[in-house]
């Protein structure tokens, strides 16, 4: 994802086929060639008129955005939500069978949830207990301690650092599963890419903040 404004639509990670049977072809082209795109163009449009903050990279827009004009705020944090969210979406699934947390998020996984179990039905309780649109979060926080949250619309969970977000928008599922949002999340938990997911852990760790000695 570039810096900072104009924004383009990064390419999908994987084949459009990749990722079947859990989820259709139809869905990644809509998902990521239709909406994702819409995201993109929005932002532009409204950072056009702003000279001013073309330079603020995108995790400053979505977590500063009440600090921008009164007439792009609302519309910078939808979109640059919404362009941020899809990002970390579309590169935390990939296809192949199932896999696992590795390494430091493993045990992080096992210390914080029991056990990957305890993680997949925390999320699954946030999946389906978001009301509405939005999204269901794995995150840490500047210690590597792991929790799971959910965001409304397309806000986004940071400072926490986001690890894995499953997109509970009735568009990243319809035409799949229709109003099965249930099966959604089970098809989208065999997609999770675990190994790029315990390197993002891996990184985050690396770049805590050290404590004075
Ligand atoms: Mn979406």
């Amino acid at each position: 994802m570039e810096a900072h404004y104009p924004f383009a639509l990064p390419p999908l990670p994987c084949g459009y086929d990749a990722l079947l049977p859990e989820i259709g072809e139809r869905t990644l082209h809509f998902h990521h060639d239709k909406h994702f795109q819409t995201y993109i163009d929005n932002l532009n449009k409204l950072l056009e008129t702003h000279p001013e903050v073309q330079d603020w990279p995108l995790e400053r827009l979505v977590q500063e955005w009440p600090r921008l004009p009164e007439d792009i705020r609302q519309g910078v944090r939808n979109n640059a939500g919404g362009v941020y969210n899809h990002d970390l979406y579309f590169k935390t699934l990939a296809p192949g069978p199932a896999s696992s947390p590795m390494g430091p998020l493993a045990d992080a996984a096992a210390r914080d949830f029991g056990d990957l179990e305890g993680l997949k039905a925390a999320m699954k309780n946030a999946a389906l207990g978001q009301f509405g649109s939005g999204w269901a979060w794995l995150v840490s926080d500047s210690e590597g301690r792991l929790s799971v949250v959910k965001t409304p619309n397309q806000d986004v969970p940071l400072p926490l650092g986001p690890l894995l977000l499953c997109d509970v928008w009735e568009h990243a599922y319809y035409l799949d599963y229709q109003n099965r949002r249930p099966d959604y999340f089970e098809g989208w938990w065999r997609k999770v890419d675990w190994p790029g997911v315990s390197r993002s852990y891996d990184a985050l760790l690396e770049n805590r903040p050290r404590r004075a000695e």
